[in-house]
Formats: C-alpha cells, sequence, structure tokens
C-alpha cells in the first residue's frame, strides 16, 4: 500500500522508495512507455551501467536497441559520506522543477526530462553523447568552442528571466516559497562553502601539510571572515533569481563544440551573481591547475590563455544578454517601463541596469574567490588540483588558488571589471610560492 509522506517536494522516506542496482532496474522500469520508446521493449536485452560520480546520487546509463537514457536516483544520505550522513530524496523533486524551469528560461540547455517519480526520486532524461563533462575535457587539454558564449547566455537567461525583472509577482512568490523547501541542500552550501572552510570544522581536509601555514593564516583572517560572511548573507536572504546552486565544472556537459548544464539539485533562489561566480571560481582553478595536467609549457600556457578568455567571453556574453532582455522581455514588477522608457527616461533605464550589472559583478567574484577556498579547504574537492600527484606542485598550484580566493573576496568593491581579475589570476600564476 502507498504511504503518507508525498507532498510538495516533502517527501523524506516512503517506505516504498528502494533503490535501484543494475541487476533491478530493466525489471523495475521496463514497463514504462518511455523507457521502452526511448530504449527498447525488451528490458531484458538492455545493458546497465551505474555511473555515477558525483557526491551524491545514483546514475545509469541504459542503452538498448532503441537508444539510451539516463536514470538519476537520489539516494536517502550523501553518498561521498555514507548513510551517517541522511539526506531526504526530495532533492530529486526540486532538481526536476529546476531542469523545466531552465528548459524554459534558456531552451536547449539542459537535458530533455522524459520522466519524473517523485516517490523513488528518480529523474530518466535525455542521454547526452558523446559529451563529458568540462572538468575531464579541460584536464585533457582539449577546448570547447563558444563555451563562454553558451554559459554566459545560459546564466544571463536563466537569473534574468526568473527573477521579479521578469516574472509574474505570483509565479515568482510560488516559486520561491518552493524551492525554499530545499533547506538541507542549501543547508549543504551554508556549511560547507561560507562556513567550514574558514575554521577548522570536522569535515574539512586539505590534502598537503605543505599548506598548513596559508591554511592558519586564512584562519586567522578575521577580515575575510566578515567579507564572506556578508556574502552568505547574500546567498541566505537574497532571493533574486532561481539559481542552479552548484554551478562547478562537474555540472557542465560538453563536445568540442557544445556545452549542457546538468544536476541542479542544489536549486533555490538567490543572488543574481551566484551561478556566475561559482562557475567563475571553477575556471580560476582550472587555469592554476592546468600545468599539472599538460606538460608541454608552450602548450600549457596556450590553454591557460584560453580559459582567461572563457572568463572574459562569459562575463561579457552574460553582460550583452542580460542588457538585450533588460531592454526587450523587462515584464516583471521591478523597474517597470511605465517609470522610465514610457516617460522617455531612457537615461535612468539604461542608467540602472549598468548599476545592476556593477553590483552583479562584485557579488561575483566574491563568490568566485569563496568557491576556490572551499574547494582545497573543505569538504568537496576538485579533480584538477585532487590528482597532481607531486604533492609540493600541488601545494604551490593551491597556494594560488587560495591566495587569489582572498584577494578577490577582499578587493571585490574595488574591482574595476573583469580585466582586473584576469589581471589577479596572472598574477597569482606567476608571483605566488607556496
Ligand atoms: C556533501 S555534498 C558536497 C558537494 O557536492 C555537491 O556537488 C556540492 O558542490 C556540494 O557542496
Ligand atoms: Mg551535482
Amino acid at each position: 500500500m502507498k504511504q503518507p509522506g508525498l507532498s510538495f517536494g516533502r517527501m523524506v522516506l516512503s517506505s516504498n522508495y528502494k533503490p535501484l542496482s543494475p541487476e533491478t532496474l530493466g525489471q523495475r522500469l521496463g514497463g514504462l512507455e518511455v523507457m521502452k520508446k526511448g530504449v527498447g521493449g525488451n528490458a531484458g536485452a538492455w545493458t546497465v551501467r551505474e555511473v555515477g560520480d558525483g557526491n551524491l546520487n545514483l546514475v545509469f546509463i541504459v542503452e538498448g536497441d532503441a537508444g539510451s537514457v539516463i536514470v538519476k536516483q537520489a539516494l536517502p544520505y550523501v553518498r561521498l559520506v555514507g548513510d551517517s550522513w541522511p539526506l531526504p530524496l526530495k532533492r530529486a523533486f526540486f532538481e526536476y522543477h529546476a531542469l523545466i524551469r531552465q528548459e524554459a528560461r534558456d531552451p536547449g540547455s539542459v537535458p530533455e526530462v522524459l520522466h519524473f517519480d517523485e516517490e523513488q526520486a528518480l529523474i530518466i532524461m535525455e542521454r547526452l553523447q558523446p559529451h563529458i563533462i568540462l572538468r575531464q575535457q579541460t584536464m585533457e587539454g582539449r577546448k570547447v568552442a563558444g563555451l563562454g558564449k553558451s554559459l554566459g547566455l545560459f546564466a544571463a537567461r536563466t537569473a534574468f528571466r526568473g527573477s521579479d525583472l521578469s516574472m509574474t509577482a505570483g509565479d515568482k512568490k510560488a516559486d520561491v516559497a518552493m524551492f525554499a523547501g530545499n533547506v538541507e541542500l542549501c543547508d549543504i552550501t551554508e556549511s560547507l562553502v561560507f562556513t567550514d572552510p574558514y575554521y577548522d570544522a570536522e569535515m574539512n581536509r586539505h590534502t598537503t601539510p605543505q599548506l598548513d601555514g596559508i591554511v592558519a593564516d586564512l584562519r586567522r583572517d578575521e577580515a575575510l571572515k566578515v567579507e564572506v560572511q556578508h556574502m552568505k548573507r547574500a546567498f541566505t536572504s537574497r532571493g533574486e533569481t532561481m539559481c542552479h546552486g552548484d554551478l562547478h565544472a562537474g555540472s557542465i556537459m560538453v563536445t568540442d563544440t557544445q556545452s549542457r548544464i546538468i544536476d541542479p539539485e542544489f536549486a533555490f533562489y538567490g543572488p543574481f551573481g551566484f551561478d556566475i561566480g561559482m562557475l567563475i571560481g571553477n575556471y580560476l582553478m582550472a587555469y592554476h591547475a592546468m600545468p599539472a595536467h599538460i606538460s608541454d609549457p608552450e602548450a600549457c600556457r596556450d590553454f591557460q590563455t584560453w580559459i582567461l578568455e572563457v572568463i572574459e567571453e562569459t562575463w561579457s556574453a552574460f553582460c550583452a544578454e542580460f542588457h538585450r532582455l533588460w531592454h526587450t522581455e523587462r515584464t516583471g514588477i521591478l523597474y517597470p517601463r511605465a517609470l522610465y522608457e514610457d516617460q522617455g527616461h531612457n537615461f535612468a533605464s539604461e542608467s540602472a541596469v549598468q548599476q545592476l550589472l556593477g553590483e552583479i559583478f562584485r557579488d561575483l567574484v566574491g563568490f568566485a574567490g569563496i568557491e576556490m577556498h572551499r574547494r582545497i579547504l573543505g569538504l568537496a574537492h576538485v579533480a584538477e588540483l585532487d590528482t597532481i600527484e607531486d604533492e609540493d606542485f600541488k601545494a604551490r598550484c593551491e597556494a594560488k588558488c587560495l591566495k587569489l580566493g582572498q584577494f578577490l573576496v577582499m578587493s571585490r568593491n574595488k574591482l574595476t571589471g573583469m580585466d582586473a581579475v584576469l589581471a589577479a589570476a596572472r598574477q597569482a600564476e606567476t608571483g605566488v610560492q607556496a
């Protein structure tokens, strides 16, 4: 019999929930029309592989005569840590709702959702092929044509169209209320990103003792902790738009010419600059890690130059698209045209959007710096740095990231533009010793 507990994404654990395995998946999902159509009618002939390499969920590739799909299922705990850290299944509900909103706000940017089963916390979606995760692509020294433009457009469109600049008041408030239920995933970010890295929290780890000195310095930096908490306050209290919530290089799948966004289970209504800031923090870590992955110095420099260009392109595409949407789709409750364009006050409208982009820039710089810190000092690291075998070399790369992160957080209100961020990255790359 069905148990109560399913409502509005608030499911904790229904007794009917059961994790899938490669052995049971065919028998359990074989009757679904969407699987028959996408994979094939004979479930016994399907090939099922569990390929989840993230921190939280099960991910299966299911292949058959008719094609292949992805089946993603939440586990009732944090996979990275184990069942000592329970985590509600309702995150699949938020991921599903975020995916359909992202598709509406930036069509083609996310995999197509084929089926959602709330009770089983399971999403069946399009398999992106031949995509691999961006992190893997960059570690192999492979560029992605148009990466900055497509990610900048995604960030701008989802930011603008998920905000009071575009949505009706009723839709926005209903959405803010619904995503406010994503408490536990926000709590992970509030703790693991904004708090733990800045003191000797239990789950923290840094990989080389060579970093001990710089880590101690960072944790003694009282002004830094104040700035980080200002950013955390923005995260918890400024529900400006629906953020992906975890936009790192493992949440982006790419080919040499295309990129798509996955995994928005951390979605929440937060600051405009959050997603693009996390993304830029991840680009910068890849920039400092590249010498460990490309041995030829000239090829490495060329790749690093490309990463900085991608940062610049991401931000210019963001600004251009946000600006375009401001002038063509500003139908929400904020900055109404009745006050500006309809009065002939075009200059004031332009000034308002430029001021807003300035605020977003200052926020994104702070979020980028904090993301760089937590990926070295906290629980969840990035493979670009973690896989570096030579401990001294790794410590040097990580020290550059830590120093640059500190600079970005502390200087975010003074930097004149993305050029200044890139100049700081270049300087950190050539000037810092661990
Ligand atoms: C316990 S989860 C750790 C991290 O993995 C996710 O991808 C998020 O980035 C989270 O902070
Ligand atoms: Mg994820």
